[in-house]
């Protein structure tokens, strides 16, 4: 691992306003990593830390490729930038076919965008841009579920269900949303998909009798909720999901920001569950988290529906100064050749035994109220502090940072998602640190 951080030369921490983070606390307390190498984080005291996470779940092939750092470099003395409206540059076409040879079957028409919130308003605009386009203008309303995430925008956080990310703000009008799927006097321990709770699906009915259905332009879900704390869907419900949309003209968006690019076993979700949206988000784990980047996957009736008008028409008014960057291209193509090579887009579905196995250990550990797993993701739930809710989340973050592991705590539950080269002893010692300061906390 190269860096030569010295922690006198601790920078001043009062001018980045950091992001989802409880500044004044962190600042009074700081946790920098410095420098990164495969499974490995190191800290300002020079301490090794196991990456549980993939950094914010996106660095699947771990720390430090060479292959891509050679191909970024190359790229900024080829092509640096070049710009995407009404011009092109060939290593943008070249990322997409890669990804059209990736996608699920038919989702082969690609809009390139710079995270995963720019992929989520996108894909909410280009559903509406559909139904225009099809005559059906008055579909406006989208629809998200509880507890879903999808980043930041505005269209993000109207169609998102997490409480605190939306009360602030004002939203799209027409949002609305189906209930969540999490259900734990039904599923606790529930290893896998959890079998109760496909009738959740059902909502999007009642949103139909209640809105009518000409009304409603796309429904966005994760097939994993991620943010929310690992969870599945149940046995069922995706495909139910996408009965409803079919008989109802509706647009089905999967989120896969997170369950894309091999964290279930294969390139995509959709591909996993055997369940083919409209429209696919994606971001992350498109180049190992090293440069932003995010890919909207349209299937070719969306993309064709709009492919109308005269030839010099702009058809789609939307886009971003660094759509199809080149740099990002490239880190872009260099990270799928290495999960082609090494096989790391069926590597979760090889070690998701092991995996749920050692998280489900942590059955009878303290404060432990669920456990979920799916590919190679899992979450372990505790029971709140009655009195502060989150700070023992939060605890086991720190007290786990200390103990030489990276988790990711929401609330009081801790997730865990580490690059997908990860050794079954580092899957071990993974969960057997997190049992350590569950021990250790009240
Ligand atoms: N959709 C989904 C499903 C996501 O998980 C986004 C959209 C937004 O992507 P960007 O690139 O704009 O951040 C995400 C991002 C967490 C956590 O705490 C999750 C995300 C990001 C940061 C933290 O679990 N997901
Ligand atoms: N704001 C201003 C003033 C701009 O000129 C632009 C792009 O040209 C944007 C915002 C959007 O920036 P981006 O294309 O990087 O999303």
């Amino acid at each position: 691992m190269d860096g030569d951080y010295d922690r006198k030369n601790r920078p001043d921490l009062s001018t980045y306003w950091m992001p989802f983070t409880a500044n004044r606390q962190f600042k009074a307390d700081p946790r920098l990593l410095v420098a990164a190498a495969g499974m490995y984080y190191r800290d300002e005291d020079g301490r090794e830390i196991l990456d549980g996470t993939s950094g914010l779940w996106c660095c699947n092939l771990g720390h430090a490729r060479p292959e891509i750092a050679e191909a970024v470099g190359r790229q900024l003395m080829t092509l640096d930038y070049a710009p995407s409206f009404q011009m092109g540059h060939p290593i943008a076409f070249d990322f997409t076919a890669a990804l059209a040879k990736i996608a699920p079957a038919g989702l082969d028409r690609i809009f390139l965008t710079n995270s995963g919130s720019e992929s989520v308003d996108t894909a909410l605009k280009i559903a509406l841009a559909y139904h225009r386009a099809k005559g059906q203008g008055q579909r406006t309303r989208l629809i998200g579920r509880e507890k879903g995430y999808h980043g930041v925008g505005f269209g993000g956080i109207s169609v998102g269900g997490l409480v605190n990310n939306r009360k602030t703000f004002v939203l799209l009008p027409g949002a609305d949303h189906i209930g969540h799927t999490h259900d734990l006097a039904r599923n606790a321990f529930s290893r896998g998909l959890p079998a109760h709770g496909a009738e959740r699906a059902e909502d999007l009915e009642q949103l139909i009798a209640l809105h009518g259905a000409e009304t409603i332009a796309a429904v966005i879900v994760e097939p994993v909720a991620g943010s929310a704390g690992v969870l599945p869907p149940p046995v069922g419900y995706l495909e139910r999901l996408r009965a409803i949309c079919d008989a109802h003209g509706i647009l089905l968006i999967f989120d896969e920001v997170i369950t894309g690019f091999g964290r279930l076993g294969s390139p995509f979700a959709a591909q996993h569950f055997g369940v083919t949206p409209d429209l696919m988000t994606t971001a992350k784990g498109i180049t190992n988290g090293v440069l932003p980047m995010g890919a909207v996957f349209a299937s070719r009736a969306v993309h064709d529906a709009l492919m109308t008008g005269p030839q010099g028409a702009i058809e789609f008014f939307h886009g971003y100064t660094y759509s199809g960057h080149p740099v990002a291209c490239a880190a872009g193509l260099a990270t799928l050749e290495i999960y082609r090579r090494e096989g790391l887009f069926t590597r979760a579905a090889t070690l998701s035994d092991a995996w749920e196995a050692a998280a489900h250990a942590l059955r009878d550990a303290p404060h432990v109220i669920d456990v979920r797993n799916i590919g190679l993701m899992a979450a372990v739930e505790l029971a709140p502090r009655p009195d502060a809710p989150g700070a023992r989340g939060y605890e086991v973050l720190v007290k786990g940072l200390a103990a030489g592991v990276l988790l990711r705590a929401t609330g009081d539950t801790v997730a865990l998602s580490p690059p997908l080269i990860v050794s079954p002893d580092e899957i071990g010692r993974l969960f057997e640190t997190l049992r350590k300061v569950l021990q250790s906390i009240q």
